[in-house]
């Protein structure tokens, strides 16, 4: 029937059957959020390029084997493709080896998979059957396969393994890091395919499986003891309990650094509603955020943990099966119900799975959102209509509770429609500075809203309401257009650091507040946040202190192992003073402080890497 030179190889045939096949799943059945053309295209080569390369290793094998190979990939290809969107119809997500293998998910399937089987689905195995016909002997596409040369071979490796490099570096123009920082199975699915994808967490899974088989608990007692001696202040002061049974909401402000706090552009405050609120709140005017690459997902981990995210990665996604004592956890065994708001996919960050180890006990995710055309920009739902719709949830939910409430809006890009935006935008190089400023002002007057809808609705006096920034909005990047908005010849490293500080209010209704000087991180948030509830124990695993103790540790340390400390800031291998931004003279006593906060970073990464936690009675 075939002719040798036409049909040459049946792995050509079964890449581009399997590869379309694969494309109509990823763009039809799964819906995958397509934002423009290069990730349309992206989606739209990958799974050919992948295809082809798994195939096209056949021409190594015995000529007998060859077809072989063939269908039996064919046909696990198509299981794992269908297994994958069976699961997805129910949860809209990706299967993963935790998911598999420990997820209750799973098991929720179970009853309902009949349902998630649509009659067309039998179409989705057309190519196998397709690839079965011609692969017999009689059909002819056999016997060509058998003899190839070397060289032909080779070539067909090189190109196959050219094309994959293609697909990444496209992928990685798309989204830079993508690999390192994991972002979210459906950026990876979309830029790498789903059995790369697949082949990527099998990585991550073992690698931190492994590390966690190798610990034995022998190393949690010397941290333990590091954080009953260093980092625990249990001394009692007069705002221990001060928010018995209150109410908490904690809202993430997204990207919001504090330099745009109280200051100005075109002669007008920029957050005139946040500037106001420091005159009624405890408010931080040294508070710094601690995340890395997990940027986001890392602040709700240090916040909540009290532990420091990992040097790389983010840990929601490599570590999310750990045993941790969170926040949320013991806030739920103090009688609160606790739950998070986020106008997101739920797999962002992996957050769905996390929260659910973390002991969030209901996370309203993109979908109890009403999202269209008209109320979203940049990466969704407006901050404002985020509030808004959020409200009917709040005024529901059981008290005592506590909340988070993550805003999206003042995200990079920083894109607002002209009819939301009230600042006139920075005049400088860095368009991402110039519009900061917009989304920075839109954010704020969302907070307005929101506070005057708790005030309306009757929440606002029963709560304790804390605002964070969740890290920095403007990088490096754009260091020259923030020197000449800040008024500055250059960033210093020094000055890089003092912009790593963000917002943080502890707003009490009743209570006067006041600004606060000392220096504080994000790590300090649980153990504060037990204090003002009266609901610390002496049991409390935090590298954070009180904010409010007495006793608090000395230094601030950012992931990155510069720190800040009293009267100094380390960064670069260089110290500098913290008041005047002068380098100082290295002395021994500050090596040892560098020493200590280098440790701190250490023990942090061993609990975590180790999953020590299990090793250790929380409730002791
Ligand atoms: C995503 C949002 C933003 O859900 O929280 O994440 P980020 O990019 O800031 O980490
Ligand atoms: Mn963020």
């Amino acid at each position: 029937m075939f002719k040798k030179q036409q049909i040459n190889q049946l792995f050509v045939i079964a890449s581009l059957l399997f590869g379309l096949k694969t494309y109509v799943i990823y763009r039809f059945l799964f819906n995958i959020n397509l934002e423009n053309s290069m990730q349309e295209m992206i989606l739209f080569i990958n799974p050919f390029v992948t295809a082809f390369f798994v195939f096209a290793l056949s021409v190594w094998l015995k000529s007998k084997n060859q077809v072989k190979y063939i269908k039996v990939v064919a046909v696990l290809g198509s299981v794992i493709l269908y297994l994958n969107l069976i699961f997805y119809r129910n949860f809209g997500d990706f299967l993963t080896i935790p998911i598999l293998f420990q997820g209750s998910n799973a098991k929720d399937l179970g009853s309902s998979v009949l349902n998630l089987i649509e009659w067309y689905d039998v179409l989705l195995f057309t190519d196998i059957a397709a690839i079965f016909y011609l692969a017999k002997p009689k059909v002819g596409a056999v016997h060509v396969i058998e003899k190839m040369r070397p060289k032909r071979k080779k070539l067909i490796l090189s190109l196959s393994i050219v094309f994959l490099l293609g697909n990444y570096v496209l992928a990685e123009i798309e989204r830079p890091q993508l690999l390192q920082r994991g972002f979210d199975r459906e950026y990876l699915v979309k830029n790498i395919g789903l059995f790369n994808f697949h082949l990527y967490d099998i990585v991550q899974q073992s690698k931190s499986k492994a590390q966690r088989v190798l610990a034995d608990g022998n190393e949690l007692s010397e941290i333990l003891t590091y954080i009953d001696e260093e980092t625990t202040d249990t001394s009692e002061t007069d705002m221990y309990g001060i928010a018995k049974d209150k109410n908490v909401i904690f809202v993430w402000l997204e990207s919001l650094q504090t330099f745009v706090i109280n200051n100005e552009l075109h002669g007008e405050e920029i957050t005139p509603f946040l500037n106001d609120l420091i005159d009624d709140s405890y408010y931080f005017e040294n508070f710094y955020h601690q995340t890395a690459q997990g940027k986001t997902s890392d602040s709700e981990f240090i916040a909540e943990t009290s532990l420091y995210p990992l040097p790389s990665g983010a840990v929601y996604f490599t570590h999310s099966e750990n045993t941790y004592q969170s926040l949320p956890d013991m806030l739920g065994e103090s009688g609160y119900n606790t739950s998070v708001f986020h106008a997101n996919s739920g797999s962002f960050w992996n957050r769905n799975v996390m929260y659910e180890n973390l002991g969030v006990d209901h996370f309203y995710d993109v979908a109890a959102y009403d999202v269209t055309d008209t109320n979203q920009v940049g990466w969704g739902l407006k901050d404002k209509d985020f509030f808004k719709q959020s409200m009917k949830y709040l005024t529901s939910l059981e008290e005592p509770y506590y909340t988070r409430m993550i805003t999206l809006t003042n995200h990079h890009p920083f894109t607002l429609g002209e009819e939301d935006a009230t600042l006139a935008p920075f005049d400088s190089n860095s368009k991402t500075l110039n519009y900061y400023f917009q989304t920075v002002r839109y954010l704020d007057e969302s907070l307005e809203l929101f506070f005057e809808e708790l005030k309306a609705s009757g929440e606002y006096e029963d709560s304790v309401i804390v605002l964070m920034g969740d890290h920095y909005g403007i990088s490096d990047f754009h260091d020259r257009s923030t020197a000449s908005y800040l008024g500055k010849d250059e960033i210093t490293p020094f000055d890089h650091i003092q912009l790593q500080r963000v917002p943080l209010y502890i707003h009490i209704p009743g209570e006067e507040g006041k600004v606060i000087s000392d220096i504080a991180g994000q790590v300090d948030i649980k153990p504060t946040l037990l204090h003002l509830l009266g609901i610390e124990g002496s049991n409390d695993i935090s590298f954070g202190t009180n904010l409010f103790g007495e006793n608090r540790k000395d230094f601030i340390a950012l992931r990155d192992g510069s720190f800040i400390a009293d009267d100094v800031i380390y960064t670069k291998d260089t110290f500098y003073d913290r008041s005047t931004g002068e380098i100082m003279e290295t002395t021994d006593d500050l090596l040892e402080l560098k020493e200590r906060a280098q440790h701190e970073l250490t023990y942090s990464d061993q609990l975590i890497y180790g999953d020590l936690l299990r090793f250790h009675d929380l409730n002791k």
